[in-house]
């Protein structure tokens, strides 16, 4: 079956960012395959965070949302590879630290429900939506890795 090629919107939440995490939770998406196409680090205002929020918005939890993750510094990353967006959802583990399977992200780094360390898109609209939220078109490079072509093949 050949693969298609997504790209999927992740953060690093000011959790993340501040517990020095960023390095380890990076690792896992690059050792399971996945390519940087964008990265930086940025303080989301609270428009951005209300935007990228807006589903959320009348949920209880959404206020307290925005102002965590608009209180520090996130950081930004764009990844692409096959099934991106739902490979990278995998790897993140449930919504809950407490739930989330040991093995994945949110599952061996916390164990709070707000600060759980990742955003990672969780539909194609959604990633489509959100990498333009938070990235210029110049700012996502084509980074066609050697074994890119391998990963999709058929
Ligand atoms: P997701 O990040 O796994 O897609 P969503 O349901 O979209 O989960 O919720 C967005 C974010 O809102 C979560 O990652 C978490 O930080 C926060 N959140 C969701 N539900 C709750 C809650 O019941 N209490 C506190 N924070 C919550
Ligand atoms: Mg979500």
């Amino acid at each position: 079956m050949a693969a298609a090629s997504e790209r999927t919107l992740i953060l690093f939440k000011p959790d993340a960012v501040q517990r020095r995490l960023c390095g380890r939770i990076l690792q896992r998406f690059e050792e399971k395959g996945l390519t940087i196409v964008g990265m930086k680090l940025m303080k989301i205002s609270r428009e951005l965070a209300e935007q990228h929020y807006a589903a959320h918005k009348g949920k209880g939890f959404y206020a307290g949302l925005v102002s965590f993750m608009t209180s520090a510094p996130v950081v930004a990353i764009v990844l692409e590879g096959p099934y991106a967006i739902d490979t990278c959802r995998k790897l993140m583990g449930a919504t809950f630290g407490f739930k989330a399977e040991p093995g994945t992200i949110r599952g061996d780094f916390g164990i709070s429900n707000q600060y759980n360390l990742v955003h990672g898109s969780d539909s194609k609209e959604a990633a489509e939506r959100e990498v333009a939220l938070f990235f210029q078109r110049g700012e996502l490079l084509e980074n066609k890795t050697a074994d890119a072509a391998l990963h999709l093949a058929e």
